[in-house]
């Protein structure tokens, strides 16, 4: 008996990424299974996990359903406390909740403007005021973790080692890769972390491998190719 994990689509959907990286980067053994997010059959594949409506969702071995992420990754934090979700250190343990927490909750410019998708880098892109503000509370948030927790300077994940906060900010990379957003040198070694970590790398290369006809989103006249990560 294992968890069951019901996602979306890898090339798109921010939430499927980060419920997926939450059982990948803590080898937590799980079945996945992909629904219909674009082909218009996802409502009816969910119907037996009702009342969960989104992705990702999760079954435990027991059979209960976890429909929200933060559910998620408390209940996989309660339940595997040897994997290491959140970081050890009490303090730092809150601040990556905070983070999970306002990103959950918060930046919704951010994910409104700049949706998450892994194909190519999106030119010129313009940058709302309100988009700046995010970006400006993303340096402050993740500086924050920099300066206080991550331990090995500007290019280490956000409380060292790799916690349940950076499974949060996965997309988040991935939204200034993918539409070159301005960020600091250090927000910007952060990107590249993720771009290179062999897990993202897996999801993104799967990701992309799928044609869509129409393409969801509109990527501008001439996208740059995506980022080269080591
Ligand atoms: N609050 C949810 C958000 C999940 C979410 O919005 N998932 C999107 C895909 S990235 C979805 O299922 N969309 C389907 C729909 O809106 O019908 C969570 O934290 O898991």
């Amino acid at each position: 008996m294992t968890y069951d994990l019901f996602i979306g689509d890898k090339g798109f959907s921010s939430w499927s990424l980060r419920g997926w990286l939450l059982f990948e980067k803590f080898n937590i053994d799980v079945n996945v299974t992909m629904l219909g997010l674009y082909s218009g059959t996802m409502k009816q594949e969910m119907a037996k996990l009702a009342p969960a409506r989104f992705v990702p969702t999760v079954r435990t071995p027991e059979g209960w359903i976890i429909g929200e992420s933060i559910a998620i990754v408390e209940t996989l934090a309660e339940r595997h406390p040897e994997a290491g979700l959140w970081p050890q250190d009490a303090q730092a343990r809150i601040y990556a909740r905070w983070l999970v927490a306002e990103m959950h909750a918060g930046f919704s410019t951010l994910r409104n403007d700049c949706p998450m998708q892994l194909f190519k880098q999106v030119q010129d892109f313009a940058i709302s005021d309100a988009l700046a503000a995010d970006i400006n509370r993303l340096e402050e948030m993740l500086g924050h973790a920099f300066d206080r927790f991550s331990g090995d300077g500007a290019d280490g994940w956000l409380f060292g080692d790799y916690s349940a906060a950076d499974a949060f900010y996965a997309p988040v990379a991935a939204r200034i890769a993918g539409y070159g957003l301005p960020v600091s040198d250090r927000l910007a070694s952060y990107v590249s972390k993720h771009l290179s970590d062999p897990a993202f790398k897996a999801w993104r290369a799967e990701g992309i491998a799928v044609t869509y006809d129409p393409f969801p989103y509109d990527l501008g006249m001439d996208p740059k190719p995506w980022p080269a990560a080591d």
